[in-house]
């Protein structure tokens, strides 16, 4: 998961953005997940809200917004200002909790972790990498690029690469890049690569060469710069583009790329899942449920009377999912939400 999610640009941005900032701070120095849900909820409500909200009373009225998030909005709309988010900003500890949860592979436990165990700032972190396990060596190594995102020119030039090196290597695989891109998004934190090989389905023995095989050549040819973990169906880890000779334009920035393997008859569900967004996958997985249907990653099954899930039902696209459980189909582009 990126780390940086694009602001959302609304007529109330004001809003949203000091509840995502107290939902951040719950969720990261508190480890509060109920408060920062509840703040994310509103921001989320807030941010869909078509005029512009000038009182907390107002607020209220929608649904996630209580008492006391309404008494914050009242609090900045009047003064311009928030007194807890004033003091969080103050706050050393807080601050360096939140800078190192900004880092790939370091959550809110670690990150209070490394901060008892004295480190303060990424320069600290960066002379003392033995306190640090290998995808946080990564996260620390390449901070700041990771903290940029993905314009969508460069996504367009990633996923044509990326596809015709490894159609490259083997025709009867068939890449998807997915998450944030696939969904028309103007900028994405990371490349989200789905990858289903013909002969490779939840039957089959589990492959240890399929993934690795796709992996080392993208190594061989200069893109796939550094490793975070490779398994036999996931690696994560960093690449960079070297030049676009088009547009004579030079890549500079290091990026974080997923590559899943899938089984070829889990390949639509999949699809689904890794397209999001979350907001979304929660949204459609709980309507699934209510007409009986369990959706996940790897299959949609019924749910049973006894509350066990049935057998896989078999999909040939993500329209037959939604056809399934009787939902509209949305398009990429409309599942943001
Ligand atoms: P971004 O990278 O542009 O910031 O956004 P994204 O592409 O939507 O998010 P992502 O963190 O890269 O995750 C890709 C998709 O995976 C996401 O759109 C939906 C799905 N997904 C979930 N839950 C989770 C989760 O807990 N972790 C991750 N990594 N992915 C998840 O539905
Ligand atoms: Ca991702
Ligand atoms: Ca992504």
């Amino acid at each position: 998961m990126s780390k940086r999610k694009a602001p959302a640009a609304n007529i109330n941005s004001s809003i949203c953005d000091f509840l995502i900032e107290l939902a951040d701070f719950e969720k990261n120095v508190n480890r509060a997940m109920h408060k920062s849900n509840a703040y994310r909820k509103a921001a989320s409500v807030i941010g869909k809200h078509p005029t512009e909200i000038k009182t907390g009373a107002e607020a209220k009225k929608l649904e996630g917004v209580g008492v006391k998030i309404a008494a914050k909005i009242d609090e900045f709309l009047t003064t311009g200002t928030l007194q807890k988010l004033e003091k969080i900003r103050k706050d050393d500890t807080s601050q360096a909790i939140s800078l190192f949860t900004r880092i790939t592979g370091v959550g809110p436990v670690a990150a209070k972790k490394l901060f008892d165990s004295g480190y303060k700032t990424l320069e600290d972190l960066k002379n003392n990498i033995s306190a640090l396990n290998h995808h946080q060596v990564i996260g620390v190594k390449y901070f700041e690029d990771f903290e940029k995102r993905i314009p969508r020119d460069e996504m367009e030039m990633l996923e044509s690469f990326v596809l015709s090196e490894i159609s490259a290597i083997d025709k009867s695989f068939t890449p998807t890049v997915c998450g944030s891109y696939r969904r028309g998004a103007v900028s994405s934190g990371d490349i989200d690569v789905l990858l289903t090989h013909s002969s490779y389905s939840s039957k089959s023995k589990k492959s240890k060469v399929l993934l690795k095989s796709v992996v080392d050549h993208l190594q061989e040819v200069g893109f796939v710069i550094d490793t975070i973990s490779l398994g036999d169906t996931k690696f994560m880890g960093v690449c960079k583009l070297k030049t676009d000779t088009k547009q004579d334009k030079l890549y500079e920035t290091f990026r974080r790329i997923d590559i899943r393997l899938i089984p070829c008859d889990q390949y639509h569900c999949s699809l689904l899942y890794f397209t999001g967004s979350d907001m979304f996958n929660k949204r459609m997985r709980a309507y699934a449920l209510e007409q009986g249907f369990t959706i996940n990653e790897y299959s949609i099954r019924p749910q049973g009377s006894t509350g066990i899930a049935g057998e896989p039902i078999p999909v040939t696209c993500e329209k037959d999912i939604f056809d399934c459980i009787g939902m509209e189909y949305l398009e990429p582009k409309d599942r943001s939400e």
